[in-house]
């Protein structure tokens, strides 16, 4: 494997942690530093280096990136949906101009890589609902969903026009236990579990037959590394590519919770986030994902509730 000096920026995230501590298990702990606004998660302080860095600030990103020989990107900083429309000009100003001051850096300094996920956010109202394949109408009504269609298209001009090897996934959902999610519309997915835990009782704020699509963290960090890691040749989508694993509604998961902890209860207080989930497809087909590079997911809501419950045990 090339000597590679990875930075991932946004790493005390919901998926910057993981995402930074299997990074180190790959390329070695010191070859991946952690940057973010935050200090640096617990999990991550002893295990590598950790600059403390404002995405914005594109002087000082150059400066780390020369300073330290990073050879690829990881930006994960971003303003989430729900977040996104408390604050949409900040939101908008965050997940855009992040992006292309990287993106500038990548292409001025050569970068062999760089990664940026966007998110089935993309997709709107007039997106299909069920499977919604990889390439279709794509109308975002949320600022969140529009910063990342945009973002998308960015991504694939710096390809295009200066050879930047930019790759990206529409994450789903993500559920995970190491590090809180961030402001999304499927957070009630995590907040589930720790209340069921603690509580045993979860109010949820979307209602009972609210599908989405979504994805427990392990497999979407190995699906990142396996993208990154995938021959250059084997990469056809340049925007950025749809994956999918489970779709459930959250009167799913609570059967599946019960199953576990027989007690637990479990009611519906709707808000405003209700209409982005009402916004987005149910599920999503990745086939193209599959046929490019491999992708395939491994955890179910069975198999992805028995572990979030022993790890959260724990
Ligand atoms: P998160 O909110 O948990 O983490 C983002 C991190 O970025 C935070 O630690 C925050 O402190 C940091 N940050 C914010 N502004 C910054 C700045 N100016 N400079 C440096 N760091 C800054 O988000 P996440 O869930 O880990 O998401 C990471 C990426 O994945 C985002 O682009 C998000 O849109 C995308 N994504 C996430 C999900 C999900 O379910 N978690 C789904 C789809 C896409
Ligand atoms: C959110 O709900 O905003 C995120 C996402 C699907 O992008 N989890």
């Amino acid at each position: 494997m090339a000597k590679e000096k990875i930075l991932v920026i946004g790493a005390s995230g919901q998926i910057g942690v993981e995402l930074t501590l299997a990074l180190r298990n790959l390329y070695g702990e010191e070859n991946v530093i952690a940057s973010d606004l935050r200090e640096p998660n617990q999990l991550l302080k002893d295990s590598g280096p950790y600059v403390s860095m404002d995405v914005m600030n594109k002087e000082m990103l150059h400066v780390q990136v020369i300073r330290q020989n990073v050879t690829q990107i990881y930006l994960l900083a971003a303003m989430l949906s729900a977040t996104g429309e408390k604050n949409p000009n900040l939101a908008w100003n965050l997940n855009m101009q992040g992006l292309l001051n990287v993106l500038d850096i990548a292409r001025e300094e050569n970068l062999h890589k760089v990664y940026w996920p966007s998110s089935i956010a993309v997709f709107g109202p007039t997106s299909p609902k069920n499977n919604c394949p990889q390439q279709t109408i794509i109308e975002p009504t949320t600022v969140y969903g529009i910063s990342k269609y945009a973002g998308e298209f960015w991504c694939n001009y710096y390809h295009q026009r200066f050879g930047v090897d930019v790759r990206s996934i529409r994450y789903p959902g993500l559920i995970s236990y190491k590090s809180a999610p961030g402001g999304g519309t499927t957070d009630y997915a995590v907040e589930i579990y720790n209340e069921a835990i603690e509580n045993k009782k979860y109010t949820c704020f979307l209602e009972e037959n609210t599908y989405l699509p979504m994805m427990y963290m392990p497999d979407a960090i190995r699906g990142t590394i396996e993208l990154m890691e995938a021959p250059a040749d084997k990469i056809s989508i340049r925007t950025s590519y749809n994956l999918s694993s489970m779709s459930f509604s959250p009167k799913e998961i609570g059967a599946e919770i019960k199953k576990h902890i027989p007690d637990f209860t479990m009611d519906y207080a709707p808000d405003y986030r209700q209409q982005i989930a009402n916004s987005w497809p149910a599920s999503i087909d990745d086939t193209v994902a599959r046929n490019d590079w491999g992708w395939k997911h491994e955890f179910d809501l069975q198999r992805m509730t028995a572990d979030m419950l022993t790890n959260l045990k724990k």
